[in-house]
């Protein structure tokens, strides 16, 4: 059996909450289309964020490597199309880090795009009644930089496994504190990602498909 790494971001921001590790915590250990699941929380820190990830690689041997972040306002679930090379945080990262207008890695390419099959995760979350939709942004705080971080990775270190990102919406507990926000239950986010995650290990090319709303 191949395995396959989940990650997700911790609080930040003041808030107690990230629903990417309230979703994760859910899916540790479960078999997804014959493919183990393991799942690791990633610090919401400018650097430690990559070297995380680069560990929990080494250790899992995934062959798909799919990071989860909380993109407050959103309504749907958002595969990720592109990382690109720019940190420019609204907000100090946990490390208390503000990058304005820097590289995530100087001398690296502008951009990476998803090896995962974003077009097929969203059709197949619609299809079995997810709310979903393609991004193309990530904008460019630690969620950007661990995306980035990671396709360049896999591109250097010559690594067979696909990996991408997925933005997430609030908890409903998250927006009845804060007030007038989307929200999605955790349960039909944990659904989203299995179905995202299984279309993804069955859907070796993206399915031609226009995803190009702004969002
Ligand atoms: N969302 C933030 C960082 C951590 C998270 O879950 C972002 O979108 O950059």
């Amino acid at each position: 059996m191949r395995n396959v790494l989940i990650t997700g971001f911790g609080p930040f921001g003041g808030d107690p909450i990230n629903p990417a590790l309230e979703a994760i915590k859910r899916m540790e250990g479960r078999t997804i289309a014959n493919h183990r699941i393991f799942t690791r929380e990633l610090p919401v820190t400018r650097f430690e964020s990559c070297s995380a990830i680069e560990k929990h690689i080494h250790e899992t041997d995934p062959v798909l490597v799919l990071a989860i972040g909380q993109a407050g306002g959103r309504l749907e679930i958002t595969p990720e199309r592109v990382a690109i090379n720019v940190d420019d945080f609204r907000i100090p990262d946990n490390g208390g880090f503000q990058p304005i207008d820097e590289p995530v890695a100087e001398g690296a390419p502008l951009a990476y795009l998803s090896t995962l099959p974003i077009k097929a995760m969203v059709a197949a979350m619609r299809q079995q009644g997810i709310p979903a939709a393609v991004s193309s942004s990530a904008g460019t705080f630690v969620c950007n930089h661990l995306f980035y971080g990671l396709m360049h990775f896999l591109a250097e270190s010559g690594s067979a496994a696909r990996g991408g990102f997925v933005h997430i919406p609030y908890l409903p507990e998250q927006a009845a504190r804060l007030g007038a926000q989307p929200s999605m239950a955790v349960d039909t986010i944990v659904r989203g990602l299995e179905i995202s995650i299984a279309a993804a290990l069955s859907t070796p090319v993206d399915i031609r498909q226009s995803g190009g709303t702004i969002s």
